[in-house]
């Protein structure tokens, strides 16, 4: 059975991908994330049949959500002591991420409970970090702990193909969907 790799996100605005790889280049260590690769994930799919794909696409253009309006702001690590990213944390998808999950589920495709903390990556870090390193990424996150974007309106998500390969993912949108109303 052939699977897809798939998750449901929001693009962000040309200008709002500039800053944040701007950002994410300011650290000099791990490895930022493609500015075009910048999104926010609402729902990461993992591998998904072609049936189930089919069944999603068609209760999400089903299903209607206004558009969303997002704050970008404030820095942080996740992974616990030794962080696997950096990302700047989003709010305002809250209330699009609940119902995607529960269209996921009635599409046969059900995603484990987790609380959603939505954030942006900017930074992936290799598994072992050098000596010292964790003391310079506790100092750029002070020096930027009051990075804040301003709010802006995102008009659609989108379901996305994320193709792994050897030097990056490659992410392919395979529909895009209306926030209006
Ligand atoms: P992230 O922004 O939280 O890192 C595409 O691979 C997107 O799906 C990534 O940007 C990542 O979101 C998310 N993702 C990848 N693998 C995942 C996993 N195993 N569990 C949850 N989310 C994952």
């Amino acid at each position: 059975m052939v699977c897809v790799r798939c998750f449901l996100a929001l693009p962000l605005p040309e200008a709002t991908r500039e800053t944040l790889a701007d950002l994410a280049h300011a650290l000099p260590m791990g490895r930022p994330v493609p500015e075009e690769n910048l999104h926010l994930t609402l729902a990461f799919l993992d591998e998904v049949t072609h049936d189930d794909l089919e069944r999603l696409h068609e209760g999400l253009e089903a299903m209607c959500a206004p558009p969303v309006t997002l704050t970008l702001s404030g820095l942080e690590l996740f992974g616990g002591k030794s962080p696997a990213l950096m990302a700047i944390l989003a709010s305002g998808a809250d209330a699009l991420q609940g119902k995607l999950v529960r269209a996921a589920g009635q599409a046969g495709i059900p995603l484990p409970r987790r609380r959603f903390r939505g954030h942006v990556t900017l930074t992936r870090f290799p598994r072992r970090m050098e000596p010292g390193q964790l003391d310079k990424l506790g100092l750029f996150l002070q020096s930027e702990a009051a990075t804040r974007l301003p709010p802006f309106e995102v008009g659609h998500f989108a379901l996305y193909a994320s193709h792994l390969h050897p030097e990056g993912a490659r992410h392919e949108v395979l529909a895009q969907y209306p926030l209006e109303g």
